[in-house]
């Protein structure tokens, strides 16, 4: 049986996802239905202000639970994250923000009995044990980074809070996502982001993977798609919760270089890696996401030429 989400709430509605994700929640539910929060530190702008807008930051949970209370939230989405660069060199902060945050999150969610709460893991939950093509869903979880341990034990705690209170979590792992609104903010994948706009701009990149580095990876109308389908799916469907594979098209950094190209001729390349490399070395090249596909009817739309073609479209007009 299907629950509805009438009143939302965007954790950290000014990142790369957020940024895209609530005007979509936005066109879909309502102006008024879809209340998005950014940091003390940030600037929200102009779009995100064509609905409700609180600041916060996850860590303060009086602020959430007054924000919950004051807009008879029912459904929260969760992007509140410090991502797996960012996590090695802060790790207690990635910690408290991955997984101390959403610990708040979810006792508000039990006590406040919200409907449900939805929150992205990343294929950071996997390490190097794992088989790197087509990994599978059900896999032994030993990450290497402090980013990949937070999301394991989101991953648990989330499934653990279903189990035990019946609250509604969902989640997928997802791949590096690959958009052109706003920047990705201290991953690994950071670099599948990034060579778009130094190929445009400046006409040369340099990596700071290997040649060879092939990633799962995603394009934002695609990612966004994922969280609405999840979130909308009927509870009775799912047997997976918090834990969903979900797979959209693999490349190495020399292909998605060689593309670009393709569209860009003259467009130059190199290759220096960084400590990132050890982190992207870690996780596998492709997912088997047949759980997503069974359960919630998971279908994404892009794939490398399609994508990189957009990006470009997009790119060119934006940084003109
Ligand atoms: C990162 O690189 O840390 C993220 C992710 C794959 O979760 N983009």
């Amino acid at each position: 049986m299907e629950a509805e989400m009438n009143n939302i709430l965007v954790i950290g509605a000014t990142g790369q996802i957020g940024s895209e994700l609530t005007p979509v929640l936005r066109d879909k539910y309502g102006n008024e239905s879809v209340v998005a929060t950014y940091l003390p530190n940030e600037e929200p702008g102009p779009e995100l202000a064509r609905g409700p807008l609180e600041e916060m930051n996850i860590l303060n949970k009086v602020r959430l639970r007054n924000i919950i209370e004051k807009h008879d939230i029912d459904s929260v989405f969760n992007l509140a994250a410090i991502l797996s660069a960012k996590g090695e060199e802060a790790p207690a902060k990635a910690f408290k923000v991955n997984v101390l945050g959403f610990y708040y999150l979810l006792e508000l969610g039990r006590k406040l009995d919200l409907t449900r709460i939805i929150i992205p893991s990343s294929i950071g939950v996997f390490g190097p044990e794992v088989p790197s093509k087509n990994a599978p869903n059900e896999t032994v979880l030993r990450p290497t980074s402090m980013y990949g341990v937070t999301k394991v034990t989101d991953e648990l705690l989330g499934n653990y809070y279903f189990q035990k209170f019946g609250l509604d979590v969902r989640g997928f792992r997802l791949p590096g996502i690959i958009s052109s609104k706003t920047l990705p903010g201290g991953g690994t994948t950071d670099y599948a982001v990034e060579v778009f706009y130094e190929a445009i701009r400046e006409g040369h990149y340099t990596f700071f993977v290997r040649e060879d580095t092939t990633l799962p990876l995603m394009y934002m109308p695609d990612c966004v798609k994922s969280f609405i389908d999840l979130a909308e799916a009927d509870l009775d469907n799912l047997e997976h919760h918090c834990d969903f594979n979900v797979s959209s098209m693999s490349f190495s950094a020399g292909e998605l270089a060689r593309k670009i190209e393709e569209f860009l001729p003259g467009f130059t390349y190199d290759f220096q890696p960084d400590e990132r490399q050890k982190i992207a070395d870690s996780w596998p090249d492709s997912l088997d996401d047949t759980p997503a596909r069974e359960e919630w009817g998971w279908k994404p739309n892009y794939g490398l030429e399609s994508m990189v073609k957009d990006m470009i479209n997009k790119l060119e007009v934006k940084l003109q």
